[in-house]
């Protein structure tokens, strides 16, 4: 039986533009067909709401083809929301175009300031604590302004070295109940061996970016050996096809924040 302990109640996100086929990408596994990335968007908003969500939709914004992927904008805790300062040029415009919005939740809003660099992508919240990878995205100074910030509000911050991986959570995510699931990079790290660990292999590393909302995770579709494996742990699926978001380092908890 799955013990309860975060509920999240609401989600943002925002639609994909036609620009997407620019997004950043760390490899040549083709440019993502819009009209299916359109689609796949819609089916993951509905996985949302079906997990209790309310779903804040924001308009696409052509000028910035990554910035669907929101969650890299912001870190949202329970109390004070950061806005952060991404590490890829194209997407720095992000922040300003997400500030408004988390204004209408937040009366609390901190700002990482260059040189400090972060995407929150890289940052994996286990209650309390906050694991934040230092990727090629975010720098030590971004993470020490985060941990400082996180410190103020009672909260802690670990740096966590990594090498693979675009952000943190590509390879990594939190279940709840002390479990993680793991692939690569990630399975060594001394931070993560106090949690039970369900062990992604490598052909399927894509999938450790699976999400916990609420009682239920999301598994992204086609990687039938991590759903079984989470299952296992006793959760409930729900599988989301994100073919298009992946061609360009996507997943499923890039497309969301959720508070
Ligand atoms: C980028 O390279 O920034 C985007 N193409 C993908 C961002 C994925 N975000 C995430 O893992 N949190």
């Amino acid at each position: 039986m799955i013990d309860i302990k975060a509920k999240f109640t609401k989600a943002i996100v925002r639609m994909p533009g036609k620009s997407i086929v620019e997004g950043l990408a760390s490899t040549s596994i083709g440019k993502p067909d819009y009209d299916k990335a359109l689609e796949q968007h819609q089916e993951y908003i509905k996985a949302l709401q079906y997990c209790g969500l309310e779903v804040i939709i924001l308009p696409a914004d052509e000028r910035y083809p990554d910035s669907t992927f929101v969650e890299d904008t912001a870190l949202l805790t329970p109390d004070c929301a950061i806005l952060t300062n991404p590490g890829a040029k194209s997407r720095t415009g992000e922040i300003a175009i997400i500030a408004e919005t988390i204004a209408d939740f937040y009366d609390s809003i901190e700002t990482i300031e260059p040189p400090g660099t972060i995407e929150a992508g890289d940052i994996m919240m286990v209650g309390n604590d906050f694991y934040i990878g230092l990727s090629e995205r975010t720098n030590k100074e971004g993470a020490n302004q985060m941990i400082d910030i996180l410190q103020r509000i009672g909260m802690n911050g670990f740096p966590i070295a990594m090498n693979e991986m675009l952000h943190l959570k590509s390879g990594l995510s939190y279940l709840e109940n002390n479990c993680l699931v793991v692939a690569k990079e990630f399975l060594n790290e001394p931070r993560f061996q106090q949690f039970k660990q369900l062990e992604v292999s490598s052909e399927e590393a894509y999938a450790a970016n699976s999400l916990w909302i609420n009682d239920r995770v999301l598994v992204p579709k086609g990687f039938p050996n991590t759903k079984a494996l989470i299952e296992s742990a006793g959760y409930k699926t729900i599988v989301v096809d994100t073919s298009e978001f992946r061609k360009i380092d996507g997943g499923l908890s890039c497309l969301s924040l959720r508070f």
